[in-house]
């Protein structure tokens, strides 16, 4: 509940005696993430990796000894009554953009406080929403046995997050080595929003499993960020086929699933990053 400790400081009686420890602190780098204006004084927060220094112009002396960032002053309000505080300052709101109140506990003054306009880390996130998006699979036939239960899965977890079968197109590759090339073709088409990868690398069954292992999941990975189109990688690499049985829907779940998942949110992720930053310019 509580974000933040904020120990105010007056440093002068007038905003023209606080503009050298101003200047000071923006050249240091620190970001001014708050400004408010009330009765009494005048404030600015600057926020820096760990804490916030408040510096206030004010003819008085604070009201407070500690400021108390809460996430919620209305949530703190009702703790703060049930524990029968002495109140000094009643729940309002200040005109600098603050909801606040003030209590003495043990001699010691606090005034709780929410800011409304105060600038806060934006977060962008994918979601598993997949209607009305298209996809493709591009899906190893070396060692069927195996992939055709990670096509399963990753079809499972399109058709789940809400994709119509019509917007899926399934690719069939020889093998693995295979995959990158096609997902390459199918994401510079311009008619998917993301594309899923599935294939089986087997260490027993291939001398030269490592440089192939090393090759698709390149090739992949370049397709996905020279494209810009998301790619999700359900291609297993494994020591033996009891591994790989395991990694395709036995104990350890289905990779193939996962990665259909994966792809339904990064091409959700994709399309909030765009907008995200249309609304930036
Ligand atoms: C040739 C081969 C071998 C030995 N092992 C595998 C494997 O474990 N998994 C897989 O997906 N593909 C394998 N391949 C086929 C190659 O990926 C590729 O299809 C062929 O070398 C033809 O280019």
């Amino acid at each position: 509940m509580i974000r933040n400790l904020i120990v105010p400081r007056v440093l002068g009686k007038t905003q023209e005696e606080l503009r050298p420890a101003l200047e000071l602190f923006r050249a240091l780098g620190a970001e001014l993430v708050h400004e408010c204006d009330d009765t009494v004084a005048h404030g600015y927060q600057f926020e820096v990796p760990c804490g916030t220094l408040e510096l206030l112009a004010s003819p008085t002396a604070p009201l407070s000894d500690l400021a108390v960032e809460v996430s919620d002053t209305d949530a703190v309000w009702e703790i703060v009554r049930q524990h029968g505080v002495k109140v000094l300052r009643e729940i309002a709101e200040a005109p600098g953009g603050s909801r606040f109140f003030a209590v003495e506990v043990s001699g010691m003054k606090i005034t709780f406080l929410t800011f409304r306009d105060k600038i806060a880390p934006e977060n962008v996130e994918g979601t598993l929403q997949a209607e009305g998006k298209r996809f493709a699979i591009v899906v190893a036939r070396f060692n069927s046995f195996i992939t055709e239960r990670l096509l399963d899965g990753a079809l499972l977890a399109l058709r789940q997050s809400g994709a119509s079968k019509n917007d899926i197109t399934i690719a069939h590759v020889p093998g693995s080595f295979e995959i990158p090339s096609a997902a390459r073709q199918l994401a510079e088409s311009g008619k998917y929003d993301a594309i899923v990868c599935v294939g089986c690398l087997l260490r027993g069954g291939t001398l030269h499993y490592e440089v192939i292992a090393n090759e698709v999941t390149r090739g992949v990975g370049q397709s996905a960020q020279e494209t810009g189109v998301p790619h999700a990688f359900g291609v297993l690499t494994c020591d033996t086929l009891e591994q790989a049985i395991d990694r395709a829907g036995l104990k350890a779940g289905n990779k193939g699933y996962e990665a259909g998942l994966a792809a339904v949110e990064m091409a959700s992720l994709h399309n909030k990053v765009a907008e995200h930053a249309a609304g930036k310019r």
